[in-house]
């Protein structure tokens, strides 16, 4: 681009003062390739697509630094603490004589991750610090070995896994390994590249060994950042992981295009629906590992409404808790996960077992199908308690609220289910609705549903796009804690972004969009477009970015009359006559208002 649109650099080291930061072409690096050639087969995948909801936990050492270290606190990701302060491999390594985590209690964390309505735990036996929670032959850098502890967590918790009927997978870092020679990614102790086959097979692939060997069934092996591996050894990996265990499924961050299922990266949740097997990871606050400074927890609400939509694209959502160098789980995670097994004890039925929702996304929410019966998940509840529906079609057999069975009463109207909602069974975190119906009309482009009394965001992968093309970006905020949002980007002189929307009630609507607008862009025309009507605007500049970290902004358009129920189209072009490659719309937010 070279117009001031490239983003500088990530943030990596910024903070440590001098340190070079990195540029975007290392994070591609240490990413790799993550999609999935192949997926499962029904057999091996079966217990994933049903099961929906999995207990991630980071525990390291670096739980016990916590965030800081030398008097100094790093705010992010606290299991990349050993790379950012440059922590000499020795020093680091000193830790494990203060780690001597007496509260950790296998059967709580299985019994809290039953209690959350999870049905498998993913937990690190060794993250890129090198370090193993489990005793290992391979290396003496060891729980066991290492630490006053002297227990093997994993083999407790692998034991009370099986006693409780949850699957248990196991997170290894196969690439970076900080406190070898011979791994990725420790530059500042080991500046020579080494020798990562010696590492393959003396470390890595030993312990991978281990891990399939001693422990039981293992349900799957989640690897991370295969960074520059070849496609040889991200072969022989995957080969020795089905030797070992047939059954035991492998993620795409192996690398190069093996693994049976696709991680998306790290805190996304897509809008659109991946093909195959597929999950979201995502953490309760911002790190992974356990930080004393973040306590930017999610409710309960914004992780059940996470879980319904990644179930409604039929995906599984992996969400993670970091427990402290005592071996506790943080209090808030605690709460939060047993609220949410509340809602899962009530709705349970439209989660697990369920495939991707044959009704598309509303604006009140999504859906989950099986065979005849979709669930309608309300996330926003409508201001006059009336739930439009698109997508249904007319053999709609019965309307159910869910937990009580009480029938709602609904009818037709111009191919739109229209459903009462009863104000008492309002659910703060989401209401499910039961619908039987045989055949419902497949839904190819999505057409929005305008509903009354509700925001419609009208995301930017669902425009129909003309001169422009659909875009993602990818920043950090801290450090590791990252944030994914898809745009309309590339717009060329003329270009138009527009939406199908289907209006069901006429009235006054207002329009806003959020976006992103470097200064070169700063108060270029753009035209809002509904139907004949069309209304010039600005975009307004959102600052230059620092440290690639984007920021958008949501600005009012302009309020537009729709007067008529049916189909009609709503969007905006770029009246600039050059190209702008520095403009990034996110979404069009209308809603209706009382005029
Ligand atoms: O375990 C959690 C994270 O620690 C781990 N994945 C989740 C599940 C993770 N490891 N690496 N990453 C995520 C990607 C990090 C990439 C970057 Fe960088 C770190 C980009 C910028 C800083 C290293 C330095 C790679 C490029 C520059």
């Amino acid at each position: 681009m070279g117009d001031g649109c490239a983003m500088p650099y990530w943030s990596d080291e910024l903070s440590a003062g001098g340190a070079p930061p990195f540029q975007e072409d290392d994070m591609a690096e240490m990413w790799g390739e993550s999609a999935v050639r192949t997926t499962a087969d029904a057999e091996r995948g079966a217990w994933f697509a049903a099961d929906r909801f999995g207990l991630f936990i980071h525990w390291g050492l670096y739980s016990q630094a916590a965030g800081e270290w030398g008097g100094k606190r790093w705010f992010g990701i606290s299991e990349w603490l050993m790379r950012r302060a440059r922590i000499p491999v020795d020093q680091y390594a000193g830790l494990a004589g203060q780690f001597n985590p007496v509260e950790f209690d296998a059967d709580e964390w299985v019994r809290l991750a039953r209690e959350a309505g999870m049905r498998y735990i993913i937990i690190t036996t060794k993250h890129h610090d090198g370090f193993a929670m489990f005793s290992s032959s391979a290396s003496a850098f060891n729980i066991c070995e290492a630490t006053p502890f002297a227990r093997d967590p994993i083999a407790e918790l692998a034991d009370a896994c099986h006693r409780g009927g949850i699957r248990l997978g196991f997170y290894y870092s196969q690439f970076q390994d900080w406190h070898e020679p011979d791994g990725a990614g420790n530059d500042w102790n080991f500046p020579e590249r080494g020798d990562f086959g010696r590492y393959l097979r003396e470390k890595a692939l030993p312990q991978i060994e281990e891990l399939l060997t001693r422990y039981g069934p293992v349900a799957m092996i989640w690897f991370d950042t295969p960074g520059t591996i070849s496609a040889e050894d991200s072969q022989a990996l995957y080969q020795r992981v089905r030797d070992l265990q047939p059954g035991c499924l492998v993620n795409s961050r192996i690398g190069n295009g093996y693994g049976d299922y696709a991680t998306l990266g790290d805190q996304e949740v897509p809008l659109v629906a991946p093909d195959g097997l597929w999950e979201s990871i995502d953490t309760h606050n911002d790190t992974w590992g356990f930080a004393t400074a973040d306590h930017d927890w999610k409710s309960t609400k914004e992780v059940v409404g996470r879980l319904i939509r990644i179930a409604s694209m039929g995906g599984n959502y992996v969400l993670n808790v970091g427990p402290d160098g005592r071996g506790a789980i943080p209090q808030a995670s605690a709460k939060m996960l047993r609220r949410a097994g509340e809602w899962l004890k009530r709705n349970g039925t439209s989660i697990f077992g369920t495939v991707r929702g044959a009704i598309p996304l509303h604006a009140w929410g999504c859906s989950t199908s099986r065979p005849g019966i979709h669930y309608l998940h309300i996330l926003n509840w409508p201001e006059d308690d009336t739930l439009w529906v698109a997508g249904v079609g007319d053999q709609v057999k019965s309307v159910r609220e869910l937990t009580t069975g009480a029938v709602l009463p609904h009818h037709l109207d111009q191919g739109k289910l229209i459903i009462a909602l009863p104000r008492e069974l309002r659910d703060p975190i989401a209401t499910v609705i039961e619908i039987a119906a045989e055949r419902v009309a497949a839904a190819t482009v999505q057409s929005w549903l305008l509903h009354p009394g509700i925001s419609n965001c009208l995301e930017a992968p669902f425009a129909v796009l003309e001169g422009c093309r659909l875009g993602k970006v990818q920043w950090m905020e801290r450090f590791g804690d990252w944030h994914h949002t898809d745009v309309v980007d590339g717009w060329q002189a003329g270009a138009t972004a527009a939406w199908d929307i289907q209006v069901v009630r006429p009235g006054s609507y207002l329009v806003g969009a959020e976006y992103e607008c470097l200064p070169e862009a700063d108060e270029t025309e753009f035209e809002l477009s509904v139907g004949t009507v069309c209304l010039p605007f600005p975009v307004l500049c959102t600052g230059g970015r620092f440290c690639g970290r984007v920021r958008f902004r949501r600005e009012r358009v302009g309020v537009v009359q729709l007067d008529e129920c049916g189909q009609t189209s709503i969007g905006i072009r770029c009246m600039s006559e050059k190209a702008m490659a520095c403009f990034r719309l996110c979404r069009l937010i209308v809603s209706e208002v009382d005029w």
